[in-house]
């Protein structure tokens, strides 16, 4: 089943004729268009690209699985007589990406039923076939280059954004259209904020920073996160680092097709506890990745899916004390037949600059 037969699947399953998609990345699955505006009605009968004149040669150029509808003027018009040239009556519309504006317009010239749903193609997008995958594995050695790079760069003296700013630059100039998302660079006791975005904080001697960032390659997301100790490393540091890399370990090799994603942030969390910082592991294991940073899929402590073979996740546990510092090492992770892919090869050993 290509990804559009696996969609009307879904549409037939939640009882709607048709979807109309106005997400960026669903856009872009369902039809390949890289540009940034336009939406894609997709029924029984077939897919439609509807978008205005700034696109039409690029759609004409990407868009091979779609009749392309260029609009003048209000695009919610033209959508609602596409839904009505293909008699549709039931209509799913992207909850957790549509506009009140959007949706009001198109109530205004369409009869049909507008039933907000969310994650239809999300859910398609969970499992990545072989070319998704390879751009996977790319955007991944983008940040494992970058993060060699940075190794050479980080020392006392060195804010956070500097660090920042030539990580950006570095996965750009290896082929990146861009991070993949803001960029987390937290130093000394900064390092207790599980998102700290880099600041004008000096890195100092006896610093441990945490360096969470990806790339973005051909639309798709790396993310990995990498803690390292400046100049020393004290013994609580230590100690902290090879509780959370065991965590990791413990994680990664629960991962295989079958089994619960739950069961992922049992293993790691468990150890933790074992450990006595259960509490200052505040967040889940880790997320489903792809075209975006964070998709739906969750390994947490509430999951309820069960892991098959081509979802890509990441395992990211962390230990995070205020007034302190804190520690988290992360890896992406294509979930096989019999096991795990782990797609970032940075070090994982403690590295003291
Ligand atoms: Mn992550």
């Amino acid at each position: 089943m290509n990804r559009i037969e696996k969609i009307q699947k879904q549409l037939t399953k939640n009882n709607v004729d048709a979807i109309l998609i106005t997400k960026n990345e669903n856009r872009r699955y369902t039809t390949g268009f890289t540009g940034s505006a336009g939406m894609v009605l997709i029924s029984q009968k077939g897919v439609t690209f509807i978008t205005d004149f700034r696109y039409g040669e690029q759609a004409q150029a990407e868009v091979k699985n779609a009749k392309i509808v260029i609009h003048d003027g209000n695009i919610e018009k033209e959508v609602a007589s596409e839904i009505e040239r293909h008699g549709i009556q039931n209509l799913a519309v992207e909850a957790n990406a549509m506009t009140l504006n959007t949706f009001s317009a198109l109530k205004e010239y369409t009869n049909a039923q507008l039933v907000p749903l969310e994650n239809i193609v999300e859910k398609v997008r969970e499992i990545k076939d072989q070319s998704e995958l390879e751009t996977m594995r790319t955007a991944a050695r983008i940040a494992d280059t970058a993060f060699d790079n940075i190794l050479n760069v980080i020392k006392p003296g060195i804010t956070e954004r500097e660090v920042r700013n030539e990580l950006e630059v570095y996965m750009r100039k290896q082929g990146a259209s861009s991070s993949s998302f803001n960029i987390i660079v937290a130093s000394g006791q900064r390092a207790a904020l599980p998102h700290g975005v880099a600041s004008e904080k000096v890195i100092e001697h006896g610093d441990m920073v945490t360096l969470d960032f990806g790339a973005m390659y051909n639309g798709y997301c790396s993310d990995i996160t990498r803690t390292i100790a400046v100049g020393n490393c004290s013994d609580e540091f230590h100690d902290i680092y090879h509780i959370v890399l065991e965590a990791l370990k413990r994680g990664t090799e629960g991962i295989r097709a079958g089994e619960n994603a739950k069961k992922i942030d049992d293993l790691t969390r468990d150890y933790i506890t074992e450990k006595g910082y259960g509490d200052r592991f505040g967040h889940s294991t880790g997320h489903g990745l792809g075209l975006e940073v964070h998709e739906p899929l969750r390994l947490s402590d509430k999951s309820k899916e069960v892991l098959q073979a081509g979802m890509v996740v990441t395992v990211e546990p962390g230990i995070y004390i205020p007034g302190w510092g804190g520690c988290r090492i992360e890896d992406d992770i294509v979930v096989t037949e019999n096991g795990y892919e782990i797609i970032t090869h940075s070090p994982k050993k403690l590295l003291i600059l």
